[in-house]
């Protein structure tokens, strides 16, 4: 069964999956809460707090750098070196002491982020504070309320006080609410003030669409599917109608200043990002890439936490040049995309879709992925898409830690497969990714409590079954291949030996 434990002085949480007979207990990365209380590290640090930047460049490991290290199971200094490299993030602002530190970088574990939030025409703080509890159960690492419409500050301050993962948000949609919804008249001082009012409640990290420059409007226009980004829309509006520079860009250095006060990170936006696969890796998408290398070392100048944010639609053999761009452009900030889709022909499986594109991406060294539902393009996703979506990219980032060969990645893989192999129903459903499906597929057709332990299951059936023929064989090695041939000679030279009478 499972259960929840804590390492060390500082009671990092795992789960712990208790396995049958000698076999022992596996214990995996756990973002399900309940919220800790940073308070004590944060009030330690004194009056004037600084971001984990700063911190880390002083070469001094804060209390969230150990917590990190022994939820990756990798050294402190690793850790802190990767922050002040500028390679690694770790999101918490001073006023969300609920959440649980974690780390986002190309050396760390793969990180999921789901999207929740409410729209105009449907849903209600209940119900989002619910879909934070079930996505941050089935695994999601971050999560970012993209709430529009009405009461937004209520629905956010309940998904904050409730969090053990940090929450990020895109905070123009709220600065659009505040000016009546109308782009054109969007200002830096709503926008500012929007920004201060969200990182006073904990908000962790900001999306902000700063390299939507004028100039790289008018590169949209010949596009199949033209400007996607919901920010990247509005900012593009703004900047075409005032015939002015984006003021998300020209502001910015004011924008650090606030971001360092809270430790709130740049979740540098891409408003361009390609929206279909004709439009992949497009002059309008990698300029922004440019620009948002530009703004990244801006930030460290404020000792203000970057990551940047990809796309978006890209096939497959364009992929791994959108990390290397980046990688290049943005000094090795770490990467957030979302998905991509590696194609635009299946709307209402576009997690599958783009969890084909984000294990690529993620791969080829992407640090967190933004998740996709089945509902993209189609509509809010509700609990059932909520999951959907993070059990899919979940299965992309542990692919992705797999292939990038990170310590103790497969010890999962190599203990699941064991129980398979050892005809361990339970243990095996324990340590499925989503157990309960597991369980439920399994019970479909074979639903009596014997067939929790029989050397089959109803895929293939007791004579044809791979798994026991092999057992079989390691058997017939153990008992000696040369008296076994003889039984087998003896049977008629059947592979298949009756077994139920
Ligand atoms: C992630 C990577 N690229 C975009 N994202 C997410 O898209 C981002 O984190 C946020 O959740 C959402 C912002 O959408 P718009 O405003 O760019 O459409
Ligand atoms: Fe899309």
């Amino acid at each position: 069964m499972k259960r929840k434990v804590y390492a060390g002085d500082l009671r990092v949480p795992f789960a712990e999956i208790e396995l049958s007979g000698d076999n022992p207990p596996v214990r995996l990365y756990d973002t399900s809460g309940p919220i800790t209380d940073r308070r004590p590290w944060i009030a330690a640090r004194g009056p004037v707090e600084r971001t984990q930047l700063y911190y880390a460049r002083q070469g001094i490991v804060t209390p969230e750098m150990e917590f990190v290290a022994i939820r990756e199971g990798v050294d402190a200094e690793l850790v802190r070196s990767e922050i002040a490299a500028g390679r690694a993030i770790l999101p918490n602002n001073v006023n969300h002491p609920e959440s649980e530190p974690m780390i986002i970088g190309s050396r760390f574990l793969v990180k999921v982020n789901a999207n929740i939030g409410t729209s105009a025409v449907s849903s209600g703080i209940e119900e989002e504070v619910a879909k934070l509890h079930w996505a941050t159960r089935w695994g999601a690492d971050t999560v970012m309320d993209l709430s529009t419409g009405r009461g937004i500050s209520a629905v956010r301050e309940a998904i904050l006080r409730d969090s053990p993962v940090p929450i990020g948000t895109v905070p123009i949609y709220q600065a659009l609410e505040k000016v009546g919804g109308d782009p054109v008249k969007l200002t830096w001082e709503a926008y500012r003030d929007t920004v201060i009012e969200q990182a006073e409640q904990g908000v962790d990290y900001m999306t902000v669409h700063a390299g939507v420059l004028l100039r790289y409007v008018p590169l949209t226009v010949g596009r199949v599917t033209g400007i996607v980004s919901r920010g990247g829309s509005l900012m593009a509006a703004w900047c075409l109608a005032h015939h002015e520079e984006n003021f998300l860009y020209t502001h910015f250095a004011e924008l650090c200043e606030i971001f360092a006060r809270y430790d709130v990170a740049f979740s540098l936006g891409d408003g361009l990002r390609p929206g279909s696969i004709a439009d992949a890796n497009d002059e309008a998408q990698l300029s922004e890439l440019r620009t948002l290398g530009e703004l990244t070392k801006v930030a460290w100048e404020h000792d203000v936490q970057v990551m940047i944010e990809g796309p978006g639609h890209v096939p497959m053999h364009k992929i791994k040049e959108n990390v290397d761009l980046q990688q290049e452009w943005c000094h090795e900030a770490p990467f957030y995309t979302l998905g991509p889709l590696t194609t635009d022909i299946a709307p209402a499986y576009d997690h599958i879709t783009s969890a084909i594109g984000a294990a690529m991406i993620a791969m080829h060294g992407t640090a967190m992925l933004c998740y996709v539902t089945p509902k993209e393009h189609l509509g809010l996703p509700n609990r059932d898409d909520v999951k959907a979506g993070v059990i899919a990219y979940k299965i992309a980032a542990h692919a992705a830690d797999l292939a990038k060969g990170h310590p103790g990645a497969q010890a999962w893989d190599d203990a699941l497969s064991k129980a398979r192999f050892e005809f361990r129903w339970e243990d095996q459903f324990n340590l499925a990714l989503d157990p309960d499906t597991a369980r439920s597929y399994h019970d479909e057709t074979l639903p009596a409590e014997p067939a929790k332990t029989a050397h089959f299951c109803s895929m293939c059936g007791p004579k044809f079954c791979s798994m026991r023929i092999s057992q079989d064989l390691h058997e017939y090695a153990e008992l000696g291949m040369r008296k076994k041939s003889e039984e087998f000679a003896r049977s008629g030279n059947q592979v298949y030996l009756p077994l139920l009478d």
